[in-house]
């Protein structure tokens, strides 16, 4: 897919991403769910009829789940928390997938951390 091949050809890095604008409202988005630690969005490239991306306001070099220090586990936790909050607030009760991809092979493209929260349909398992 196009989504593959863009995290394929993604060059991790820790500058400012795409996510940063979103955050500053410098490009719009479909936010869902935003307070003081996070924002939460519809993704453009939806995989599913509710398709949110979560993420923290400030990245602190969580570029990906595979840089997380210790000093993260507040802002992970909390992040885990929001996405439970956000699938309720979409009418998710019959369940819900949550997504982090990490590194090529994870198929990441871009190098903020954000979780995936997929749902409103039958989701597969094991995924691709
Ligand atoms: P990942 O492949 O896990 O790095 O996911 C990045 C997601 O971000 C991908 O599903 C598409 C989404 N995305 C990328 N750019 C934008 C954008 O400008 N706006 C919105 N709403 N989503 C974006």
């Amino acid at each position: 897919s196009s989504e593959m091949e863009a995290a394929i050809s993604a060059t991790p890095s820790d500058s400012p991403t795409i996510f940063d604008k979103i955050i500053n409202k410098e490009i719009p988005s479909n936010v869902v769910y935003e307070d003081d630690k996070v924002l939460a969005f519809r993704d453009i490239a939806p995989q599913a009829p509710v398709h949110i991306v979560l993420i923290p306001k400030v990245k602190d070099g969580l570029t990906g789940l595979s840089k997380a220090e210790e000093r993260h586990c507040e802002i992970l936790g909390y992040l885990l928390y929001t996405a439970k909050i956000v699938a309720k607030q979409e009418g998710l009760e019959d369940g819900f997938r949550i997504v982090i991809n990490d590194g090529p092979n994870g198929c990441q493209s871009v190098y903020h951390l954000h979780i995936h929260i997929l749902g409103g349909r039958q989701m597969n398992w094991p995924p691709g």
